[in-house]
């Protein structure tokens, strides 16, 4: 049933009663938060323990996330993520125990432990493999979104994300460009953080908003608070269905904070202050939604409490058992390669 609670604190006028969401929903989304923290942390230990030898952390990113990952249609839409969407797929259903094999690139891994980690894919949940080639996955999405049209199969749609540096390459504006025009069925989720690995948005572009971007395509642009999941869900769901009911393309921009380092590849104290760092921290997007939810007595400390306890033992015992599988075999390097029974040294 939907609830009528009280007014967020720094959402204006927002109050939860007209995003129409259930308690069991509002929970939801607060697992989802959780989940996407616990596991990303895991990725920067093992890599600290020198156990997994890449992790991407989406910390700061929790709230767009499990507010997009609410919007879409499991069965029915597909999405096509780029690297720094753990919560949004975990959201969608993508289990924890998928990562941690990717992760630790054991050969029972989907892509049998030869694909680079954060390599998101699943057919059954509509997630679409990307390449971490930046904005290189967007013209694929458009093509999803083409052969719904192609197709006629109504009622579908195409969620795809990217950071606000993939907005400066050209196949983001050529695919842009022609899912305009063709009015094809999808939403452009940008998930701004500021910074490409060093590099900030000043230097990327010389406007404030990447939604602004929409209006030289001819589509809806809309700019959204990205570190309150309900604002995300409602904004990605609108999105949505208007693309699911032949409305066309939407360009959506989230404003959300990376908390970490682009990757444990590289160390963010070499282009930011940690002051800066301490201050996007103080907007932590669970902290916020927890004291919301706790301030309309939808859960209480003990709940979230069991959340956090439950999504912990679940990522503890992924990790024992990722770690425990063998790695793949020497001979299975060129499967999934090639179709068919063709062997490239033959
Ligand atoms: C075509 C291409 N150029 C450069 C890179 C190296 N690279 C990897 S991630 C990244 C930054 C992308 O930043 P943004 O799109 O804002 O997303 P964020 O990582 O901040 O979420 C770059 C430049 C790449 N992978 N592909």
């Amino acid at each position: 049933m939907a609830r009528a609670l009280r007014p967020q604190t720094g959402s204006g006028a927002t109050t939860f009663e007209r995003f129409g969401l259930s308690d069991e929903q509002l929970i939801t989304i607060l697992r989802n938060m959780l989940m996407q923290r616990i596991v990303d942390n895991r990725g920067f230990q093992l890599n600290r323990q020198g156990k997994v030898p890449f992790a991407l952390g989406s910390e700061g990113h929790e709230a767009v996330q499990a507010g997009a990952a609410l919007a879409f249609t499991r069965g029915k839409d597909i999405f096509v993520p780029y690297y720094r969407d753990l919560g949004l797929v975990l959201g969608i259903g993508y289990p924890i125990l998928d990562l941690l094999l990717s992760m630790f690139a054991r050969g029972a891994d989907r892509s049998g432990g030869r694909q680079f980690p954060n390599h998101f894919g699943n057919h059954d949940l509509g997630i679409m493999n990307i390449s971490s080639i930046i904005s290189a996955h967007i013209p694929h999405a458009v093509g999803a979104a083409y052969a719904f049209t192609y197709r006629g199969e109504t009622g579908r749609a195409v969620l795809v994300t990217f950071g606000e540096g993939g907005t400066s390459e050209g196949e983001w504006h050529e695919s842009i460009n022609f899912a305009s025009i063709h009015n094809l069925p999808i939403v452009f989720l940008c998930q701004n953080n500021g910074i490409a690995i060093s590099v900030p948005q000043s230097q990327q572009m010389h406007v404030k908003d990447v939604a602004q971007k929409a209006v030289a395509y001819g589509i809806p642009g809309e700019t959204f608070d990205g570190m309150d999941p309900l604002i995300s869900y409602d904004a990605v769901k609108r999105a949505l269905d208007r693309a699911r009911t032949g409305g066309g393309p939407t360009l959506l921009e989230a404003k959300c904070a990376r908390f970490l380092s682009h990757s444990t590849d590289d160390d963010d104290r070499t282009y930011r202050s940690r002051e800066i760092v301490q201050e996007l921290r103080k907007r932590d997007p669970i902290a916020t939604y927890e004291a919301i939810l706790l301030a309309n007595r939808v859960v209480d400390e003990a709940k979230i409490e069991s959340l956090r306890r439950e999504i912990l033992e679940e990522t503890n015992d992924a990790t024992d058992r990722a770690e425990a599988m063998p790695l793949p075999e020497p001979s299975d390097l060129y499967k999934q390669v090639y179709a068919g029974d063709y062997e490239p040294w033959q």
